[in-house]
């Protein structure tokens, strides 16, 4: 059945020892735009920009962190610190009148990539609720 083939691909895509797509932007292999970059997070443009402003954050040691869902104490630090730099980002790509912060989280959530990461959306007025 569907239910369980879609439970199976997203049993093997959150195996926390997978490379993602998003390890290859870390290490540069696929270019990317990079917007920011510190020793712990890395932000770069969306290449499916759903707003003006379109960018997605990650920790660039995903130590597990397949999805916000696995999320335990060791992670806090890592965690706060990729809050503190989408306010960051936001204030670079000067969204002073405001933006949004989203993570997806499963199949449900509409997550794609297992690699933990927050969307930065600005740039125009967003609707409210989300589909
Ligand atoms: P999601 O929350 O897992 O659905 O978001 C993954 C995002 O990563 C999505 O918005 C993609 O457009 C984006 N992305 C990207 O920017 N570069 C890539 O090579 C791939 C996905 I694959």
């Amino acid at each position: 059945p569907d239910e369980e083939r879609a439970a199976a691909i997203a049993a093997v895509t959150a195996d926390s020892s997978t490379p993602t797509i998003f390890d290859k932007i870390i290490s540069k292999e696929l270019p990317s735009t990079v917007v920011y970059e510190d020793d712990k997070a890395l932000a770069f443009r969306d290449i499916n920009p759903q707003a003006p402003v379109h960018i997605v954050l990650i920790p660039k040691n995903r130590d597990g962190l397949t999805q916000l869902a696995k999320a335990d104490e060791r992670h806090k630090d890592i965690l706060g610190h990729l809050l503190y730099v989408a306010k960051v980002v936001a204030d670079q790509e000067e969204l002073a009148d405001g933006f949004r912060v989203v993570i997806n989280d499963g199949p449900n959530g509409c997550q794609s990539v297992y690699h933990l990461h927050l969307h930065i959306l600005g740039g125009r007025k967003l609707k409210w609720p989300p589909g």
